[in-house]
């Protein structure tokens, strides 16, 4: 038997923030972006994840010699907190030139756009020592299916994949699907299609997957199942754990809040996959609640990573022999009775 997995924990500077959404403006005081790195180490927390602009504010108006000398202050603030940064991903849903989508976007000079931004995220990535960037594939899709033509937006995405792997001789890529938002008809919604984009791509174990739980559940799938089919594809590099109540809104809410039982598969999921063995760390994508009071807040990031330890405990714990037992017998309502016991602790 192997050592059990020490797991390493990360989250993006967004993750903390002044509670404004779509209905409302911010409801705390400002927290300055690079006092956040400093909150990292005391929640347990050693990895960062970036947005490209999250490492160099206002990219696209500076020259390249300027993106290098910010990015290289940033890795240099990362080494003085002994931080590492995970990934660094292109903000590809904020510009103009990014409102029909990017890389798939009806206009040549917008996907043009498109790639120039992401190559200078894997300058930036580079240059702050994260090995892979992440493809959140925001607004690649459509609000009404006949504005694009699907089958050339997908060959495009494949192309560009392909692309950012020339440019970058070991730059990794991981596909972040999402079903829902802000485009209601997503060309990336789930595992599968991410899994095929990375099998078919020049390259190909280079292109990986980064499940997230609540765009599973808002696709209608169990993120456990998804990140089950990811692994025994070998292609499970990230994942961005938290919980959503439903189909409604995009909510990122506390690992585990929504429901329990789920984060428990999910773990169990990771631990049997060996996931976090090959240094992966365990991403946590919450947002904290808009009620919360205080500047800065950081009980969900805390809490989040308790419930999760907690729940590897119980992963741990969690008699397999007992289950394959009940497998055997195919009696799962006693499976389901033991199972919802163990989590309960009676
Ligand atoms: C969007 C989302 C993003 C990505 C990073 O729903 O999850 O935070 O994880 O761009
Ligand atoms: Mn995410």
């Amino acid at each position: 038997m192997s050592a059990p997995t020490q797991y390493r924990f990360s989250f993006g500077p967004w993750n903390i923030s002044e509670g404004a959404d779509p209905f409302g403006p911010q409801v705390r005081a400002t927290y300055p972006h690079e006092a956040k790195f400093a909150l990292y180490k005391p929640l347990g927390f050693d990895g960062v994840q970036f947005h490209d602009d999250d490492v160099v504010p206002d990219l696209d108006g500076l020259s390249a010699s300027q993106v290098e000398a910010k990015a290289k202050s940033v890795d240099a603030m990362l080494r003085n907190q002994g931080l590492v940064a995970e990934f660094v991903a292109p903000r590809l849903w904020f510009a103009e030139q990014t409102v029909d989508g990017g890389y798939t976007s009806n206009s040549a000079t917008d996907r043009q756009y498109a790639m120039d931004r992401t190559k200078r995220c894997i300058d930036i990535a580079r240059i702050v020592g994260a090995r892979s960037t992440v493809l959140w594939l925001a607004r690649e899709g459509t609000y009404i299916r006949e504005a694009k033509n699907a089958r050339v937006a997908y060959e495009r995405l494949q192309k560009a994949i392909d692309e950012m792997l020339a440019y970058d001789p070991t730059i990794e890529i991981w596909i972040e699907p999402k079903p829902n938002e802000p485009t209601d008809l997503a060309y990336v919604p789930t595992a599968g299609h991410a899994v095929a984009l990375a099998h078919a791509a020049r390259d190909a174990k280079r292109v990986k997957v980064l499940i997230e739980s609540a765009h599973a559940i808002l696709a209608g799938l169990d993120p456990s199942d998804e990140m089950a089919f990811v692994l025994a594809h070998g292609k499970l590099a990230g994942v961005h754990l938290n919980d959503q109540n439903g189909l409604k809104y995009d909510q990122d809410k506390n690992f585990g809040g929504a429901n329990l039982r789920a984060a428990f598969d999910q773990v169990l999921v990771l631990e049997e996959g060996g996931f976090g063995r090959n240094g992966e760390f365990v991403g946590l994508d919450v947002k904290t609640m808009r009620t919360q009071r205080g500047s800065p807040v950081t009980a969900h990031l805390k809490n989040s990573r308790e419930l999760f330890l907690a729940l590897v405990e119980k992963a741990r714990t969690y008699d397999l022999r007992r289950v394959e037992e009940f497998r055997a017998n195919r009696d799962y309502e006693a499976l389901e009775l033991y199972t919802l016991r163990h989590l309960m602790g009676i």
